[in-house]
């Protein structure tokens, strides 16, 4: 019994199990279908060089190959003038191309070393022997990636990349996710209002497990969990931003009011990609929301002058009472139902929301160069919401589960236009659950450590 035999043997029972049941049950890369796993094109050596609608990714099973959803995403470095149709402003960004936005188009149309490649763990399988390639690939372009869950079963699985000689649809015939970009105004760079919004939305990401709504560059208000089980109503009034409870002088509101331009707006097949800076008096300041099948990766990126807090929170919908809310700094949980409960501060790593409505994990992770940045959390469950900081700026009259993390001291200033800036990043990863399955802790390990990706030659 030769190594790859007994590696067979041993995966067996755990690979049956999946496809009886279709959960994953055991076997790496299983646990964990909420993880996608990206490359750098740097990473990928033999693809340099392609066109990305060549670039095809297989598993191996029961000695087939097997065509897998594969998406390249083309980067550049560009100015950040370059994204507002203006002159540069000196400052440079490594990031996401879009030729439908004022980035326009990677300068090189072929994979280079900084765009990314992106899969997901779960089209993972068995190792192929040596000498075995799908049909119509380029000789020598085979590239074995091997992937390692170092928080789960230590068996290893495989999924291989080639540059194919033929026209398939890298998705393989597959989307697992969809983005509408639905601009009111017609025409992203006819019609954008560029220097003065608003720019109303009407834009939507379905997935299976999911659908999100946006109605302009910084308002994201609708949220439906639609996992096997969940009974998919819009448990979100809306994802806001504050400087402090009540104090409405600067909202999502008015930063969809001011300057603003998209970086990038792209949809499937691995994963949808949602990205624009414009912030009032912080142009530069964006967010980039990653859509996969179950998961979503928020990052809003702090670029301005010294401010003297900050607030990243989301306040539920009526749709969401019944559902329990707990975080790591308060683990009891308090029930969302507009009645108001006491709930525990902290610099929280991780937050649930989990009802018949779906289940809702969101880890947080704020970066930051600043020295000694203290953080804290907000929570206000009150559907009579009364006194000035409790004014609800925007969305609907109600506060139901309004939570998140709240930087409650000054911050010095980010913007890179002036020296010397810090940086501050806040990325918010969601999990879109069945009922009864949020689980911080798992989920926080599952960002902490991703899926460890080893690339190897394949002939
Ligand atoms: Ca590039
Ligand atoms: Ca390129
Ligand atoms: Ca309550
Ligand atoms: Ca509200």
């Amino acid at each position: 019994m030769g190594p790859r035999t007994r590696s067979w043997a041993r995966r067996a029972p755990a690979l049956l199990a999946l496809v009886a049941t279709g959960f994953a049950l055991s076997g790496c890369a299983f646990q964990r279908p909420e993880d996608p796993v990206v490359l750098t094109g740097s990473e990928l050596p033999r693809l340099i060089g392609a066109p990305p609608g060549k670039i095809l990714a297989y598993r191996y099973i029961q000695d087939q190959w097997q065509q897998v959803p594969v998406q390249v995403d083309e980067r550049a470095v560009i100015d950040f003038g370059t994204v507002y149709d203006d002159d540069p402003y000196g400052v440079q960004v490594l990031t996401y191309t879009d030729p439908g936005t004022f980035v326009g188009p990677d300068p090189d149309p072929t994979l280079d070393g900084n765009d990314e490649v992106a899969l997901m763990g779960i089209d993972s399988w068995s190792r192929a022997p040596a000498g075995a390639h799908p049909p119509n690939v380029v000789a020598g372009s085979g590239e074995e990636l091997r992937i390692h869950d170092a928080t789960g079963d230590p068996i290893d699985t495989y999924v291989y990349l080639y540059r194919q000689t033929g026209n398939l649809d890298p998705g393989a015939g597959r989307s697992y996710v969809d983005y509408d970009f639905g601009l009111l105004s017609g025409d992203y760079k006819g019609t954008y209002r560029l220097n003065d919004g608003p720019n109303p939305e009407d834009s939507t990401v379905t997935t299976s497990f999911y659908s999100r709504h946006f109605s302009d560059r910084w308002t994201g208000d609708g949220l439906r969990i639609t996992a096997p089980g969940a009974s998919g109503v819009d448990i979100l009034d809306r994802h806001k931003n504050l400087f402090a409870p009540g104090f409405c002088d600067r909202s999502e509101d008015t930063f969809n009011d001011a300057e603003g331009a998209f970086i990038v707006n792209k949809s499937g097949p691995v994963r949808a990609i949602r990205s624009y800076i414009g912030a009032n008096s912080g142009p530069l300041t964006g967010r980039q929301h990653v859509f996969y099948e179950r998961r979503e990766e928020i990052t809003t990126f702090l670029r301005v002058h010294a401010i003297p807090a900050v607030m990243d929170f989301f306040d539920y919908s009526p749709a969401a009472s019944g559902m329990t809310y707990r975080s790591d700094a308060d683990g009891d949980g308090a029930t969302i139902d507009g009645i108001p409960d006491q709930v525990d501060a902290g610099e929280i790593g991780w937050e649930t929301v989990d009802g018949a409505q779906g289940g809702l994990s969101i880890v947080h992770r704020i970066s930051t160069d600043v020295p000694g940045l203290d953080w804290t959390s907000y929570h206000l469950d009150d559907s009579t919401p009364s006194g000035p900081s409790q004014t609800q700026c925007t969305g609907d009259a109600f506060a139901y589960g309004s939570s998140g993390p709240w930087i409650n001291e000054g911050i010095p200033n980010t913007d890179p236009r002036s020296t010397p800036f810090y940086s501050l990043t806040d990325r918010r990863t969601l999990f879109y659950e069945l009922p009864g399955k949020p689980d911080g802790p798992r989920r926080s390990a599952q960002v902490d450590s991703p899926l460890q990706v080893s690339v190897a030659p394949h002939d």
